[in-house]
C-alpha cells in the first residue's frame, strides 16, 4: 500500500510539475481528449510487423495480422473495451527489401511480399481511419538498398567510368575515405554507406533524388498515410546540405500534399543536434536522452521524479525555441534497444511507463512493452 501511495504521490507531483492538470481538479485528461482528433497529439503504438502477428502461418508477421489484431490496439470505442486505446500506429518498414528489418529498401512503391500486398495495406489503413487511428509509416531517406534499381544502374555505369548518370543519386568518389568507405566492385570508385554495404547513402543534394522522393511521398500520402517516421535523420547532412535544409525541403514538400502531415525523426544524437533539426519545421524527434535503461525516465522511476520533471521542462522549452509547434516524442524502448521489462523491478517499470505517458508530447510504445 505504501508503495502504491508513493507511486500516486510521485505521479501527481510530476503531473502538477508538468502543468498537465495544474489546479483544475477533476479528471486531468478530460480536457485533452476533446482535442485529440484535430491536433497532432497522439499515443502511438509501434508495430514491428514481422513479429507482431502472423495471419497465414509462414512464421512471419504481416499486415493482415495487424488488421486482425486491431481491436487490441484500438477497438474504435473511445469509451469502452479493454483495448490499449492507442490513437496512432507507427508501422515499421514494410517496403520490399532483402533483410528482415527492411531498412534497405529495394522498391519505395510497394509492400514486401513477406508482409502482404498494397491491397492489404489499403484495408488496414481504411480500418485504422474508421477507428480514428492515424497511421505513420517508416520511411528511409538516408539510404536505399544496394539492390535498388538506381544503385544497380549506378554501379554498372561506374564500372564503365560514367559518373554523370545514375551515380548522381548516390555519393561516390575515386578517393576512399571515411565518407566514401565502400568499394564499387569492378570499378575505381567508392560509395558512401554509413550503416553497411547493403545501404548506400542517397545523395540528398541532387535534385533528381529529391524529385524521386517527392514521387514517393506523394504516392503514400495519396493513399492516405498520415505521416512518416523518418529513419536516421542525423545522417541527412550531405555535400550541399546541412541536413536541416534537406529536412525542411522534405517537410514542406509533403505539406503541399497533406497540410496536416505528421513527421517524427530518429535523431539518435545529443541535444544540440536535435534542437537544430527542429529548425526544419519537423513536428517531433524521438527523445533518446530520456529513453532506455539509464535514461531519465528509468532514473526517475527509482525516485528522482522532480529532477526528471525539471529536465523535461527545460528540454521542452528548448525544442520550442527552435519550433514553437514542436511536440516531444517520448518512449521507453524501440526495436533498436533492449526490452526493459526483464531488467527492472516491476514497480519501477510501471512507474517509468507512467512517467513517459504523462510527459508533455506524444508517446511511442513499442509493441510488447
Ligand atoms: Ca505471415
Ligand atoms: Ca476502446
Ligand atoms: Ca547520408
Amino acid at each position: 500500500m505504501k508503495r502504491i501511495l508513493s507511486l500516486l504521490l510521485a505521479v501527481c507531483l510530476t503531473v502538477s510539475l508538468l502543468a498537465a492538470c495544474g489546479g483544475k481538479g477533476g479528471d486531468p485528461v478530460a480536457n485533452n481528449k476533446a482535442e485529440a482528433s484535430t491536433d497532432k497529439y497522439r499515443d502511438y503504438y509501434q508495430v514491428w510487423i514481422g513479429s507482431f502477428y502472423d495471419s497465414n502461418n509462414d512464421q512471419i508477421g504481416d499486415l493482415p495480422g495487424v488488421l486482425s489484431k486491431l481491436d487490441y490496439i484500438n477497438d474504435g470505442d473511445p469509451n469502452g473495451g479493454d483495448d490499449l486505446g492507442a490513437d496512432g500506429i507507427w508501422l515499421s518498414p514494410m517496403m520490399p527489401s532483402q533483410s528482415y528489418h527492411k531498412y534497405n529498401v529495394r522498391d519505395y512503391f510497394n509492400i514486401d511480399p513477406d508482409f502482404g500486398t498494397l491491397e492489404d495495406f489499403d484495408k488496414l489503413l481504411a480500418e485504422c481511419h474508421n477507428r480514428g487511428v492515424k497511421v505513420i509509416i517508416d520511411l528511409v531517406l538516408n539510404h536505399s538498398g544496394n539492390d535498388h534499381e538506381f544503385f544497380q544502374k549506378a554501379c554498372e555505369e561506374l564500372r564503365e567510368g560514367k559518373e554523370d548518370g545514375y551515380a548522381r543519386y548516390y555519393n561516390v568518389s575515386k578517393t576512399q575515405d571515411s565518407t566514401y568507405n565502400r568499394p564499387v566492385m569492378g570499378s575505381d570508385y567508392f560509395y558512401e554507406g554509413q550503416f553497411d554495404s547493403t545501404m548506400p547513402d542517397w545523395n540528398l543534394s541532387y535534385q533528381g533524388t529529391r524529385d524521386y522522393f517527392e514521387k514517393v511521398a506523394k504516392f503514400w500520402l495519396d493513399k492516405g498515410v498520415d505521416g512518416f517516421r523518418l529513419d536516421a535523420i542525423k545522417h541527412f547532412k550531405d555535400k550541399d546540405t546541412d541536413g536541416v535544409e534537406f529536412m525542411k525541403w522534405f517537410y514542406q514538400m509533403a505539406q503541399g500534399y497533406n497540410p496536416d502531415v505528421y513527421m517524427v525523426g530518429e535523431n539518435w544524437s545529443e541535444s544540440g543536434d536535435i534542437y537544430e533539426m527542429y529548425d526544419s519545421g519537423i513536428d517531433s524527434q524521438f527523445n533518446f536522452k530520456f529513453a532506455g535503461n539509464g535514461g531519465e525516465f528509468i532514473v526517475a522511476s527509482h525516485g528522482m521524479v522532480a529532477d526528471m520533471a525539471t529536465k523535461l521542462k527545460k528540454f521542452d522549452d528548448n525544442i520550442k525555441k527552435h519550433n514553437e509547434k514542436a511536440i516531444n516524442a517520448n518512449f521507453l524502448t524501440n526495436h533498436d534497444m533492449l526490452r526493459l521489462y526483464n531488467m527492472l523491478d516491476e514497480e519501477d517499470y510501471k512507474m517509468a511507463a507512467a512517467l513517459y505517458m504523462l510527459a508533455p508530447g506524444n508517446t511511442f510504445t513499442y509493441y510488447g512493452e
